[in-house]
């Protein structure tokens, strides 16, 4: 899509729900560039949580008193939402709330890979997976004796596709690819990915961490078998996030945690599980925060999922075309107009962790580290990159202010 086809966000409008935006530090105001981290809670969505304390308050399903059918028709609802937002037409019984994308991969390590992977079988995954991806289905195969492969990520900073091709086969049962890269903001053609791991009669994972929050995403569409995102990413509250899977491998599925309100019926010899998606959902659930996560789907479907991701692909490409002006600064990833909303980069003779602390003086929050993908760094020959992260509420003043703050870091250890 291009991104002169849609109406702008009104950025102004929308820094009216996050007061946090409005915080000062030594007196300037914080210019908050760290997104892909964790992104700000607008109002809505604040009290949302508020109103749900304040109100609704109640444990669900077990209750046949007043606040707890209240309680558990919110908490069911945003099951549906959820479900709606990323295109899966099974509604609720195909959306699991998790803790977030890192145990929606370990559910689906665990509770299928555990049984269904075995010696001889591979899992492919990409050379730019989180650590939640690659550590998790590295530890399961190894459990069960199975091979991890890694598709190329080029020297462009875009996967290898034709690697993929070469690397899936017969022995591949599970591919598990990231949808946006937290470190190279590259988007993965991961339809192409689920057509191929189908046709070799594997699987699909997608980690939608990155990706839910900045493009409208459709998992029908992608077709994918499962997809994770997590909530704190999309305005949402910590703690939760969705798992999306198809209907009939959920229900193929063994249970991920045991406990109370994922069973059917118990007797001292036996269980059976409760329909979808409780049967993976253990003990008390994610309740306040899952009804919230509904509240920031619909400020961001308010918004336009298209709109949200011309912003995001406009202020990564100022960003991108600012940051190269400098020639001591090198930018990873895919070019300008053709990345997410993020931009990890290095600046010679400066170690990122510094860099982050002097931007930190201007109150410009970024993140620098490995950003959780060690691996994908090792490639890039840096143990560290600083990374910068977009949102609906950033601006191209806030872009400015980060190149302003550089250039300070760079006449520092000039
Ligand atoms: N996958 C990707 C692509 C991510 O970017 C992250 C978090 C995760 C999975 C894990 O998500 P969680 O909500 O379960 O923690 N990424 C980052 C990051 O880039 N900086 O901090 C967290």
């Amino acid at each position: 899509m291009s991104t002169q086809d849609v109406e702008p966000l009104n950025v102004e409008q929308i820094r009216e729900d996050f007061p946090i935006l409005q915080r000062e530090f030594d007196g300037n105001q914080v210019v908050y560039l760290d997104n892909a981290a964790t992104t700000q809670t607008p109002e809505p969505v604040v009290d949302t949580i508020c109103n749900y304390y304040r109100q609704t308050n109640a444990n669900v399903h077990r209750g046949i008193h007043h606040l707890s059918q209240e309680a558990s028709i919110a908490y069911e609802e945003a099951h549906d939402r959820l479900a709606e937002f990323v295109g899966a037409s099974g509604e609720r019984e195909e959306m699991v709330f998790t803790k977030g994308t890192t145990e929606a991969l370990n559910l689906v390590a665990y509770a299928w890979g555990l049984n269904e992977l075995s010696e001889g079988d591979e899992v492919v995954l990409t050379e730019m997976e989180h650590h939640s991806s690659l550590v998790t289905w590295q530890q399961i195969a190894r459990k069960v004796g199975a091979e991890v492969r890694y598709v190329r990520v080029d020297d462009d900073g875009t996967l290898d596709v034709d690697h993929a091709r070469e690397l899936i086969s017969e022995d591949t049962e599970m591919v598990s690819a990231v949808h946006v890269s937290n470190t190279l903001g590259a988007v993965n053609p991961v339809g192409e990915l689920a057509d191929l791991a189908h046709d070799h009669d594997a699987l699909i994972f997608v980690d939608g961490a990155q990706a839910v929050p900045t493009r409208p995403v459709d998992v029908e569409d992608i077709d994918a078998d499962f997809y994770a995102f997590s909530g704190h990413k999309m305005l949402g509250p910590t703690g939760v996030g969705g798992l999306y899977g198809k209907k009939h491998l959920l229900e193929e599925m063994e249970p991920f945690n045991y406990g109370g309100e994922m069973i059917l019926r118990v007797t001292k010899e036996d269980a059976t599980w409760n329909d979808l998606p409780w049967k993976f959902e253990a003990g008390t659930p994610l309740i306040a925060q899952g009804v919230a996560l509904s509240a920031a789907a619909d400020y961001l479907e308010d918004l336009g999922m298209d709109r949200v991701q011309a912003h995001e692909e406009e202020m990564a490409e100022y960003a991108y075309d600012r940051l190269t002006e400098f020639e001591d600064v090198t930018v990873y990833g895919p070019p300008g107009d053709d990345r997410s909303g993020l931009v990890s980069f290095t600046i010679d003779g400066v170690h990122a962790h510094d860099l982050a602390s002097i931007l930190n003086d201007h109150a410009v929050a970024i993140r620098a580290g490995h950003h959780c993908t060690q691996p994908l760094h090792e490639k890039l020959g840096v143990a560290a990159t600083a990374r910068a992260s977009f949102y609906v509420y950033n601006t191209r003043e806030e872009v400015d202010a980060l190149i302003h703050a550089i250039d300070d870091a760079r006449q520092i250890f000039a």
